[in-house]
């Protein structure tokens, strides 16, 4: 039996699918040297906790921490070193009594394994169970959330061509596949939720069509979640670089709550909460 917050019951993930106007901010926390906008800045453990209090402090009610970059191209890391990364911020933000959640973005049975100890009570996984599947054994056993992820190949290869025949048809078969195979490994339905994966393995007309076509993803029947903030598409629409993204990040996002998504991963909670609040409030 695992030990960390997971197993005192928190309310899952899962309330939030056709729950009227609720949603959810994941704060991004990137303990690496290389994630595409923020790599370095929060490697040292105490940078990363209290950049992580900061986003609760601005409205994140998840916090997710992650010790290795998926950006195109990105070599994996070393298990050993993305645990070190890792477990000392989740530790750090549990001494400092954070109440958000924490979730660990891994794909390593290891680090979920370390992470679900150390408190986490959410594991993001974007493979979805394909790098790892006995992470769904883990997630089981701790009561956690999973969240399962629409990716293309994997980070090194993801977007070299990619290609759909129907990139929204493509991806729901592909999570309702994933959801299957969790729940056959004992993770409960309403522990689950899913992802499209926006710019992982997708160009910039499949991330498009993604988000127009977000309610036939939210068919699905779980809480959906989005992760637009300061990606390569919104660059190649807008021709800003990666910190001047954030107005874009909003509009992908205010869209996506509109189309059903509940549940937002981005960088700029402070901001996001807002339009998320304003839109919620005006939408529902
Ligand atoms: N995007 C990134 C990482 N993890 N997880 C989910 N569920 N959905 C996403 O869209 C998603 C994710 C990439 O963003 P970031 O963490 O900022 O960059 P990097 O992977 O370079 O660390």
């Amino acid at each position: 039996m695992i030990s960390g917050a997971a197993a005192e019951g928190a309310k899952p993930l899962g309330d939030l699918h056709g729950g009227g106007a609720a949603f959810v901010v994941m704060g991004v926390v990137n303990v690496t040297p290389d994630s595409f906008s923020d790599g370095g800045r929060f490697l040292d453990s105490q940078a990363a906790i209290a950049h992580g209090l900061e986003l609760q402090a601005e409205g994140a009610a998840i916090l997710d921490i992650g010790g290795e970059s998926t950006r195109p191209g990105a070599a994996s890391v070393p298990v050993e070193i993305e645990l070190a990364r890792v477990v000392p911020v989740i530790e750090g933000l549990v001494r400092a009594g954070a109440r958000a959640a924490i979730s660990i973005d891994t794909s390593k049975a290891e680090v979920a394994r370390a992470a679900l100890h150390a408190g986490a009570s959410v594991v993001n996984d974007v493979t979805a169970l394909r790098a790892a599947p006995e992470i769904a054994e883990l997630v089981a056993a701790s009561g956690a959330d999973l969240c399962l992820m629409h990716m293309l190949g994997t980070p090194r290869t993801m977007q070299k061509d990619p290609h759909y025949d129907d990139v929204v048809a493509e991806v729901k078969r592909f999570l309702e596949e994933r959801m299957a195979v969790a729940v056959a490994r004992g993770v409960p339905e309403e522990r689950i939720v899913l992802d499209p994966g926006i710019g992982f393995g997708k160009t910039v007309a499949h991330n498009l069509e993604l988000l127009a076509r977000l309610p036939e993803i939210v068919a699905l029947g779980r809480p959906v979640l989005i992760g637009t903030s300061r990606k390569s598409f919104l660059g190649t629409l807008t021709g800003r670089d990666v910190h001047q993204r954030l107005y874009a990040t909003i509009a992908t996002n205010v869209l996506a709550y509109e189309r059903g998504a509940r549940i937002f991963r981005v960088h700029d909670v402070g901001p996001l909460h807002d339009a998320l609040t304003v839109t919620a409030a005006t939408v529902s």
